[in-house]
């Protein structure tokens, strides 16, 4: 079982300007890129495919058989549309990432540009962060200035153009069809699938829509080689992540760590649950998963493992929630998220969402019926699996598993008229 860090995405995190191309360089940046433009493009499809890498964005689909599925070109263009809309509550690993160390990121891009045969590739950001996008600016400018970037990078007669484009700040907008559209310039709402972006994408052009860190992820490969890469995490989730730890802990942050960690082990590294005190619970991935107690502290952080306790592993935003919390008060808040950032296109999440935050608020406010409990839990039944997008089972995870765990708590509320904890002491992150 795995024990210790594996920085690798994260090792210059530290260095003095650790975003700049001269700090990228001395740490041997785009080597990588200049082996991968002397290999057959094809050789780094299956290159990525025998490494095992899985997606990093939530969903843990192998990257390099996403890749495989574009079709063979006819002379059209095809497109990488970096998915870097990190929105996921909790979520905090790209944003760093891309402030930290940008150019891993874009020789990223370069190295799957060329892979998958795309002349043009798009970096979609999250609209609210403006200084990460104008890192990203600055960074594709100084890539183009060294050749990395542009025409006939590196003298190897491949060309290719990367765009940065900031959203409007909708949720919605990380699920890569609407992502899509909005990049098109329409209103962000999700597609039909299939066709899967990898048949007809931007502009129904193929496309590979990949996260981030899965992009950022593919020079470490080529640099180290399949087997490297496979000799961390467990077989069928091969490779290190990052894991954001944040909440109740004392060191919260992102740990980069080789899947299979359990949570015990991250917290051990960061300093345990703040105060000393007893974990309540947690999420494996953000606010679209199942809560965790202290029963699921040793589970593996794999896909496998999380997925046999009963989540997905998501993105693997790791809340922590100490004894002080009120749950109904924590789901409740992410409730409200889901039905602000609810895109409306279908009605089982469009109002669904709405009813859900109606309903936990008033029994947050002491102010619901024991049947209240028996409406959440109908109207997640509504919800899940009838909704278009996965937006609308994410916003009932924690509130089916939450009912499930803690209803005792929920009752208290609807007896006792109030919320028995102090609100001070509950603050969910301070
Ligand atoms: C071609 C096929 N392509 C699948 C591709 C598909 C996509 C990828 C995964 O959701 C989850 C969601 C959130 N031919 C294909 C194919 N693909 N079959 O593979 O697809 P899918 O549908 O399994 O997942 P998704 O729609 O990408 C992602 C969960 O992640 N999540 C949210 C994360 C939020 C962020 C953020 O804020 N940045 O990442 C957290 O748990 O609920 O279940 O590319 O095209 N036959
Ligand atoms: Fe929009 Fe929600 Fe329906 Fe997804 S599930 S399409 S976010 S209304």
């Amino acid at each position: 079982m795995a024990t210790t860090l594996t920085p690798v995405l994260s090792r210059t995190w530290d260095v003095n300007r650790s975003w700049g191309l001269d700090a990228y360089e001395r740490d041997g940046g785009y080597d990588a890129l200049r082996k991968a433009l002397t290999l057959p493009a094809a050789d780094l499809v299956t290159m990525v495919k025998d490494a095992g890498l899985r997606g990093r964005g939530g969903a843990g689909f192998p990257t390099g058989l996403k890749w495989s599925f574009l079709p063979a070109p006819d002379g059209g263009p095809r497109y990488l549309v970096v998915n870097a809309d990190e929105s996921e509550p909790g979520t905090c690993k790209d944003i760093p990432l891309m402030m930290a160390n940008p150019q891993v990121l874009l020789e990223g891009v370069a190295i799957t540009s060329y892979a998958i045969g795309c002349n043009h590739a798009f970096i979609y950001l999250r609209g609210e962060v403006l200084h990460v996008y104008r890192r990203l600016l600055r960074a594709v400018e100084e890539a183009y200035a060294k050749g990395y970037l542009g025409k006939d990078v590196l003298g190897s007669g491949f060309d290719l153009d990367v765009t940065v484009h900031a959203g409007a700040g909708a949720y919605i907008c990380g699920e890569e069809t609407a992502l899509l559209d909005s990049l098109e310039g329409r209103r962000g709402q999700p597609r039909l699938k299939p066709p899967f972006p990898a048949v007809a994408g931007l502009y129904a052009r193929p496309t590979v829509v990949n996260n981030v860190e899965s992009v950022a992820s593919v020079p470490s490969i080529v640099a180290n080689g399949v087997d490297w890469f496979r000799s961390m995490g467990t077989e069928k989730s091969a490779g290190y992540g990052l894991f954001s730890l944040s909440g109740h802990v004392t060191r919260p942050g992102q740990y980069e760590a080789p899947l299979g960690i359990t949570l015990r082990e991250l917290l051990d590294m960061a300093g345990g649950v703040r105060n000393g005190n007893r974990l309540k619970f947690w999420t494996p991935g953000g606010s679209s998963t199942p809560l965790f107690t202290d029963e699921h502290l040793d589970v593996p952080l794999d896909y496998e493992s999380v997925g046999a306790a009963g989540s997905m592993l998501g993105t693997r935003a790791l809340q922590i929630f100490d004894e002080t919390t009120c749950v109904v008060r924590a789901i409740t808040r992410w409730a409200e998220f889901y039905a602000h950032e609810s895109c409306g296109k279908c009605t089982p999440c469009r109002e669904g969402t709405y009813w859900l935050k109606q309903v936990l608020g008033r029994i947050e406010a002491g102010h619901g019926t024991q049947e209240d409990l028996s409406v959440l839990l109908d109207v997640c039944d509504n919800i899940l699996g009838r909704s278009f997008c996965a937006l609308g089972d994410g916003a009932t995870s924690t509130i089916t598993s939450g009912i499930a765990l803690f209803r005792d708590e929920f009752e208290a509320h609807i007896t006792g008229g109030r919320c028995p904890f102090d609100p001070a002491a509950s603050a969910l992150f301070d």
